[in-house]
Order: C-alpha cells, then structure tokens, then sequence
C-alpha cells in the first residue's frame, strides 16, 4: 500500500459518502498472538525502536490503513445506552457483572472484568429528577461493588463496601435506588479492588440529561470518550485502541459535543488538532466563565464537557498529547482517533 493511496482513501472521506472503503495493508498484531492483561502490549507501542526507516515507514501507512478499514465497522464505540423498564415510576436498569475475553483490537484480547459483558459499561442515561433502580448481579469470581462516581446519593447507595453497604459477593445481586438529583456528565464504576475492577472494564458514563433542556447546548451529535490506561494492558478509548478506535465523522458547520471521561491511573491530555474546544462543563458542573483550548487536561475522576464548532474542514488528528500513549516507532496506537469534517 503506498503513502498515496493510504491519503486518497483518507482523502475519501471528506466526501459526501462518508465512509471509506477498506483499505488494504497487513494487519497489526501483538507478538504472541492472545495476550493476557499483565503483557497485553501491542507489538508497535513498545519501545523507541531501532527499525529501518523504510520500515518505520510501512509501519505508520500500515497503521492508517487498517483505522480506514475499520471505519464504520464498530457501531457501538460511541456507547450502547443501557435499556430499562418501568416499576410504577421507577426506571428500572440492570447490571450484570462478568469476566469475559475483551478484543482490545484483532488478536489482543484482554482478560475483561465488565458491566453486560461490554466495555465500557453501556451508558447509564437517564433525566434529573428520575427515580432509578439499579440490580447489580455479580457472576464474578470476586465480589464487587457500584460506585455512583459525581451523584448526589444516599450515603448508603454510594457504593464502598465495609463503609457503607456490604461487598455483592459471588453469585448475590445488590439493589440500589435512588432520585437524579444533579445533572451532567458522570460516571459508574467498581469500587471494590478498584485499581484492578475498575481498569480491567468495570467503567462506564451515567449521563443525567438536566430537566430544563434550555440549559442544554444545541449540538448536531455528543460524543463520549471513556479513557483508560491501565487493565486492558493498552490505551484506549472506549475500550479499544487505535487503529480500532472510530472516528467522528461530521459536517461542515456541525457543532459537536465531547464528553471525556477518565477512569484510568494517568492524566490524558486531550489535543484536537486544527479546531479550539471550548470546555463548558467540568463534573457536571457548568463553568461560570466556559474557556477554548486546543488540549485539555483529563485527570483519573475528572469529567469534561466540550463544544467543537467544525468550522475547518479535514482530516484533523484528535488524540491524547503524552506521546508514548499515542505514537511509536510502529506508528500511531492507543489514545488516537481523528474528527472528519466534510464539505
Ligand atoms: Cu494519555
């Protein structure tokens, strides 16, 4: 595959058609084929290398065609929403907790600890002022715990086994209810061996839509970024790493919505080439004075929310500025996606 064709399918996608099809390339994988957690390192994030350039070269184009070839083939990396059904006036959720196999990417497969067998967790979204159930089962090996991460809740719901409820141990199912009370941007997590739970995929958003929607940015899409570091042995976003992240396709003119969410050890700053975020919103909170920037800081526990009015049309790179959780000698990996705009 030479470096122009790889632009050309690139080039595609500015296009009215939207997705590109696939281009060729030989496929990344890690060394030993299935990998566990512990050494679950994709071959091209290891090192500074010492490849011929040529090499270094293929690597990179390598990369870029396999996230074209990938493009549209991940409906869910946006978040899958978590369904729920009526008691009386009581949204009814349901988590079960699982071990299962994660494909990180074709060939990487982690050792999983998740919500309905996904990660993240589907996204948990519901209005303020809603009444909630949730029935957390653990099919786990371990027991666990549900940590409602920015809700104002009960001190018993507030998920932190010995503090304030008992552990769900193996095969038990632990009940939660409790009334929205602050809208915004947050999070679900383990809060039981968390270090391990949590980043091994026991992550998700919990989205509190406010009731008076006029406090609400008009936007064309919202998009949400889970980050995690550690436990899947690789960057990801939303669980998988580049190239098998997706990308945000939008329009010229499109006013998007991000939401970041960092359920990893490492502060992520977040760089959007070509276009300013504007931050409006930090936990849920909206800020009094929002600010624009060009890279937001994400540390472990923090939630943003961003507007990016796509006013620039291209290719832009989007993608965490520490570099070794982006970019090696093997070319671009983990913590990458890019934003389309299309004329
Ligand atoms: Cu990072």
């Amino acid at each position: 595959m030479s470096k122009q064709m790889g632009r050309r399918d690139f080039m595609k996608i500015m296009g009215a058609t939207g997705l590109v099809a696939a281009a060729g390339g030989a496929v990344f994988g890690s060394k030993n084929g299935a990998v566990q957690a512990s050494d679950n390192i994709p071959v091209r994030q290891q090192g500074m290398g010492s490849i011929p350039w040529e090499e270094m070269d293929l690597h990179h184009q390598e990369g870029v065609d396999k996230f074209l070839a990938n493009i549209g083939k991940d409906p869910h990396f946006w978040g899958k929403d978590l369904e729920y059904e009526m008691d009386g006036d009581v949204k009814v959720f349901r988590l079960v907790c699982q071990e299962v196999d994660w494909e990180v990417e074709p060939g990487v497969v982690a050792k999983a600890m998740t919500y309905n067998g996904i990660v993240p967790g589907p996204v948990i979204r519901a209005t303020e002022g809603d009444r909630c159930r949730f029935i957390v089962t653990n099919e786990m090996s371990q027991s666990t715990a549900v940590h409602w991460h920015g809700l104002l809740v009960p001190n018993d719901q507030d998920g932190v086994p010995m503090v304030t409820q008992d552990a769900i141990i193996p095969g038990a199912t632990k009940v939660y209810e409790f009334t929205l009370r602050n809208a915004g941007s947050h999070m679900y997590h383990s809060h039981y061996n968390s270090a391990e739970q949590t980043t091994r995929g026991m992550l998700g958003a919990f989205i509190i839509e406010p009731k008076d929607k006029s406090r609400e940015p008009k936007v064309d899409a919202d998009y949400i970024f889970v980050m995690n570091d550690s436990g899947l042995g690789t960057y990801t976003f939303n669980g998988k790493s580049f190239p098998f992240t997706q990308p945000i396709i939008a329009k010229l003119g499109d006013k998007i919505r991000i939401r970041y969410f960092n359920e990893g050890f490492m502060i992520h700053p977040m760089h959007l080439h070509g276009i300013p975020q504007l931050v409006f919103a930090k936990d849920g909170f909206n800020l009094p004075v929002p600010f624009m920037c060009d890279t937001l800081n994400v540390a472990p526990g923090e939630r943003y929310d961003v507007l990016v009015d796509c006013t620039e049309p291209g290719i832009w790179a989007f993608h965490c500025h520490i570099l070794n959780h982006a970019e090696g000698p093997y070319g671009m990996f983990g913590m990458v996606t890019v934003l389309i705009v299309q004329t």
